[in-house]
């Protein structure tokens, strides 16, 4: 018989996860803890399942019906089985109602389930982040009658009365330069409001309702004179009239999710609040779903990681298994050492959300929030492809096979980096964020989570590097452009520094209770380097590109 290689076997995402289960030990009161236990083990089993599903089954993509037999517009997509189970799995889970519970725990326990859940959920984790953040920029509207109206829906723990919310900000002008909005609101005979123009990415499309941006008639060019809408999609059992399908994209990665270009053609619209400032509004909704980006990133790392790490122990080359092989183990320790740190920092800034949401959290801390938000976005995004591109590479020329189900890691991946902003997008709001006392915040936090810290060299290279980090923006800041042009080294900088902060503090608790295993990983990661700071160099950049 020839030789045949055994493929790689996803052990259970929950109970082998011993950064979640050791993160959850340490922060959750012992009655929350235990209570979430069965809900965390029933996710691990729907994902093991669904990796099972998908190794067995041929992949669909969501298909558009644009007209039926009789010429009537039906715009009909069809989505695949997974999406098809995402209501159930969301309500029966909470995956949205345990986020807004009040309780200062609620965000950490609903991310930790969103981690468990997104890779199976086959992206239908993205209408649900924006179906979250319209929660959240409802709520911090004040808008009584809308809130009254949709915030059930959004909530609900049964699926017959789940409505998704999609974020319309996306237009040909581009994602980032949200300012450049086309899309007008019209205000009919009627006084009602409704929206006319063109949405470029459209991820929720099946979902009952969006949150849209656009310019009420008559008002001024710029981001300020936009304004906030509140969509219903459907009237009834039909899609209404006013929204229309144009096609749906096809997509690097991401298949299964029906990313859609679609038309307003005067669909009822209501003003979340003032007929202005709708970019200040919408930006509740982007801090939550660039949490949820970056919560799903390091849920794809933590995939690929578990794939290669128990492939290394099935494949045999030169007469013994990968793991035993020392340059094949020394890349896998790179990676998790990595991965050990976007997770911490992922489940910090997950359980800060939580905490300033319930008023439990201190002064410097609420402060912090705005700031750890768009770097643990920006780092994780690109960790992502770049761990997940190693992973592919641990299985040879198999990572390269489309039916092993291992591409896909690496083509969904690349999507972090874009969803929600871009590296650099993301790398210049660190700067926006930094206008109030972001850094001083974190300082303290960072002496905060150190203390008590055993490993006295690590802690001397994340506080060097802080130090270094400080200095660098007191030497640009007078410098727009120089302060831009090395936004993304010092993003990077700040992220890698907090990361090791918060890898040291629970490397001391782990070392107390007899596992080393996150000592070393802090160790390694502080090896990788901290520092990403660069010259800006703007002279010879206009140069080499001249
Ligand atoms: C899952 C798979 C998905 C399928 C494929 C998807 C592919 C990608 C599709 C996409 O297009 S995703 C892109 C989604 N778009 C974005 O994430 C927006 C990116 N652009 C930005 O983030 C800009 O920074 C932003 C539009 C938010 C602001 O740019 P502006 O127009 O220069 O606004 P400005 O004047 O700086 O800020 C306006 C107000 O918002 C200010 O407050 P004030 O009015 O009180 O001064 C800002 O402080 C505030 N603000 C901006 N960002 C904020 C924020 N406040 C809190 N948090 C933030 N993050």
């Amino acid at each position: 018989m020839a030789f045949l290689q055994e493929s790689p076997q996803l052990s259970h995402p929950y109970r082998s996860d011993r950064l979640l289960r050791a993160l959850l030990d340490r922060t959750l009161p012992v009655d929350r803890r235990a209570a979430l236990e069965a809900d965390l083990d029933a996710l691990g089993d729907y994902a093991q399942m669904a990796w099972q599903r998908a190794c067995t089954t041929t992949r669909r993509k969501p298909v558009l019906t644009r007209w039926d037999a009789w010429g009537q517009r039906v715009d009909r997509i069809e989505l695949t089985t997974a999406w098809l189970e995402g209501p159930q799995l969301a309500t029966r889970h909470a995956l949205l109602a345990a986020g807004h519970a009040d309780d200062p725990y609620a965000r950490l326990q609903q991310f930790a389930r969103v981690y468990l859940y997104h890779v199976a959920s086959e992206f239908y984790t993205c209408p649900l982040a924006m179906t979250d953040g319209a929660a959240t920029a409802l709520k911090a509207s004040g808008n009584r009658a809308l809130i009254e109206r949709a915030l059930p829906h959004f909530l609900s723990r049964d699926a017959s009365t789940f409505w998704l919310s999609g974020q319309w900000m996306t237009e040909n002008v581009g994602g980032s330069d949200v300012g450049s909005t086309e899309t007008i609101a019209k205000q009919d005979a009627g006084g009602q409001w409704r929206l006319h123009g063109r949405k470029w990415f459209s991820s929720a499309v099946v979902g009952e309702v969006a949150l849209a941006l656009a310019r009420p008639e008559g008002a001024a060019d710029g981001p300020g004179a936009l304004a906030l809408f509140y969509v219903e999609t459907m009237d009834g059992e039909r899609r209404r009239p006013e929204l229309v399908i144009d096609r749906l994209k096809d997509k690097l990665g991401t298949h299964e999710l029906p990313t859609a270009e679609i038309h307003l053609d005067g669909l009822p619209a209501w003003p979340l609040g003032e007929l202005a400032h709708g970019v200040r509004q919408v930006a509740p909704m982007l801090n939550i779903t660039r949490t949820w980006n970056t919560i799903c990133a390091i849920a794809s790392m933590a995939r690929a990681l578990s794939l290669a790490r128990d492939y290394a122990t099935r494949r045999q080359a030169f007469g013994r298994p990968l793991i035993e092989q020392p340059l094949h183990v020394r890349t896998l320790a790179d990676m998790q050492a990595e991965f050990e740190g976007a997770f911490a920092l992922a489940f910090e800034v997950a359980h800060l959300l939580g905490r300033v949401e319930r008023g439990a959290a201190a002064a410097h801390e609420a402060t912090l929030l705005r700031l750890l938000t768009p770097l643990a976005k920006l780092w994780t995004g690109k960790l992502a492809v770049k761990l997940c591109s190693e992973a592919l590479e641990c299985f040879g020329g198999a990572g390269y096979i489309e039916d092993t189900g291992l591409p896909q890691l690496l083509r969904d991946a690349q999507v972090y980096a874009l969803w929600e902003g871009t590296t650099n997008v993301l790398s210049l709001d660190s700067l926006r964020a930094l206008a109030g006392n972001q850094l001083a915040a974190l300082h303290v936090a960072i002496r905060d989570w150190l203390n008590g810290n055993d490993d006295a060299p690590a802690a001397h290279a994340i506080q060097a590097t802080l130090a270094a980090a400080t200095s660098y923006l007191d030497g640009h800041v007078a410098n727009r452009e120089s302060l831009e042009a090395g936004a993304r080294g010092f993003a990077l900088t700040l992220a890698r520094c907090t990361a090791a902060a918060l890898l040291a503090r629970q490397a001391s608790w782990s070392t107390r209770r007899g596992d080393p295993r996150p000592a070393a990983a802090l160790r390694r990661f502080i090896d990788h380097g901290l520092n990403r700071l660069v010259l800006p160099g703007i002279e010879d950049t206009a140069l080499l590109l001249s």
